[in-house]
């Protein structure tokens, strides 16, 4: 593979630091590439000829003019084992930002190039270290903001992603096989296997591959978090009640009816998960001509949300507006909340989720919590031996794969000329080798790895 375009380029010797910016105990500046020895080498107040790999010397680090800049400890690794997969030094410097960035500087002029932002991982990955997927999980470890999201990564990480992948693979490579031998020997072909093992264990494969793509809607969760809205009529305690779950007085409350004119949005983490809530104008019919953009807006937030929170006020009852949304809520993930419970009863709506509450007094805040995570995990949560995606990427290449074999089984059934199909079998496992990064385009791995951070 020829990496002309990225700047991404596997020969080069590159530095960066290593640890995050800002004042810390140590500061870790990481050379990686053929020259990381001898650049290394140039900076250090010692002979590195004698240096045994995955041992720590103390040292300091020169200028060109060989003045001492920091007293540091330095550490070699010798090809494949480190992180990058090839000559490593690493310098633990003391850890503020200033000297660490002179260090690199220093580093820098002594002959490595500034690392591009993840270009280590890439490294790994060209080197072999790390398949694709697994790079990514790298990625999503760092960023990973709740236990869930850890622990899927981490799975991704030992591989158990790229393993699946590879296994299907296998599988659809024998398949593939007996379809080649169709094409070569049309006459005798069909001794290979029946026609119709060929096919149930292609749906086989295809139903495999449908369940990972389904299990991106949690990986999705996990890994962005979720939008919920909350929608109701005008006055009935939606941004009293946006208020409660985000413990500080975010939106404005009043007893004026159509108080909120725009969408009010914050940000809260509820049972581990990252939450996007969105507070709306109440919806009710109005020539006002602001009160109407402001619905419109409405309208959007609960087409957009992933979880709609359905707000009713428990001290009246169930209104036609009320009923109208009701209605709706049939296409979308919702709870029904009859606020206001301090001073009404409740009311008669039949519902799968409904959850009583005071948005006022702070009463039923943690059941409703409760049930958002319910209907959040109504098909279970993911457990710690489910493998499930979490990439869109991921999910688009399995598509493609499915899609493909889908093409397959229909030719197969109808009689479609065996070139066509292989073609689509081929088309099928290329789709598949794109997750563990086979046959991968420059600008895929470079928009891949530019998302990660510098030094990573
Ligand atoms: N007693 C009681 N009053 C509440 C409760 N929740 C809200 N209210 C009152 O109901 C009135 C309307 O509350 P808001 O939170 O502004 O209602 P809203 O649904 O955002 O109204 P709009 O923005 O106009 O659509 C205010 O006077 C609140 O104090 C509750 O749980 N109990
Ligand atoms: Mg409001």
């Amino acid at each position: 593979m020829k990496f002309v375009h990225t700047p991404y380029q596997p020969n080069e010797t590159i530095a960066a630091i290593a640890t995050p910016p800002g004042e810390g105990g140590v500061a870790i500046i990481r050379i990686t590439g053929e020259k990381a020895f001898d650049v290394a080498k140039k900076v250090f107040s010692r002979d590195t000829s004698t240096f045994k790999s995955h041992t720590a010397y103390h040292g300091y680090i020169l200028t060109a003019e060989g003045e001492r800049v920091d007293e540091v400890l330095m550490m070699f690794m010798k090809g494949k084992k480190s992180y990058a997969g090839e000559n490593t030094a690493e310098i633990y410097c003391h850890g503020g930002s200033l000297i660490a960035r002179k260090l690199l500087d220093i580093v820098l002029k002594a002959g490595a190039r500034q690392a591009l932002p993840g270009e280590f991982t890439f490294k790994a990955y060209m080197n072999g270290k790390l398949d694709l997927s697994q790079a990514e999980a790298v990625q999503a470890l760092i960023h990973a903001k709740n236990e869930k999201m850890l622990v899927s990564a981490e799975k991704q990480l030992e591989g158990m992603l790229s393993n699946a992948i590879l296994a299907s693979q296998e599988r659809l490579n024998l398949i593939a096989a007996i379809l080649e031998a169709w094409v070569d020997f049309p006459d005798e072909g069909l001794e290979f296997a029946p026609m119709e093992k060929v096919i149930s264990d292609l749906e086989i494969e295809m139903a495999f591959l449908k369940q990972l793509i389904e299990s991106y809607n949690e990986g999705k969760i996990l890994s962005e978090g979720l939008k919920i809205a909350l929608i109701g009529a005008p006055n009935v305690g939606k941004s009293s009640l946006m208020n409660a779950l985000l413990d500080k007085e975010r939106a404005i409350v009043s007893d004026i009816a159509g108080t909120t004119r725009d969408i009010v949005e914050d940000q809260v983490r509820l049972n581990g998960l990252n939450i996007v809530l969105t507070d709306t104008a109440g919806i009710r019919e109005t020539d006002e001509i602001i009160e109407k953009e402001g619905i419109k807006r409405s309208i959007k937030a609960f087409e957009e949300a992933d979880l709609v929170l359905l707000v009713l006020d428990s001290t009246r009852e169930v209104a036609e507006e009320d009923k109208n949304l009701l209605r709706q809520l049939s296409s979308k993930k919702s709870i029904v909340i009859q606020n206001k419970i301090d001073i009404g009863k409740e009311l008669n709506v039949d519902f799968p989720h409904v959850v009583s509450v005071s948005a006022l007094k702070k009463i039923g805040i943690d059941q409703l919590k409760k049930a958002i995570d319910d209907v959040v995990w109504a098909q279970g949560a993911p457990s710690k031996e489910e493998l499930i995606i979490t990439h869109v990427r991921h999910k688009e290449a399995l598509e493609e794969a499915v899609f493909a074999l889908s093409n397959v089984i229909d030719g197969l059934k109808n009689g479609v000329s065996p070139e066509f199909i292989t073609f689509d079998m081929h088309a099928a496992l290329k789709a598949l080798g794109k997750i563990v990064g086979a046959d991968i385009t420059e600008d895929v791995l470079t928009a891949i790895f530019k998302t990660f951070c510098i030094g990573k």
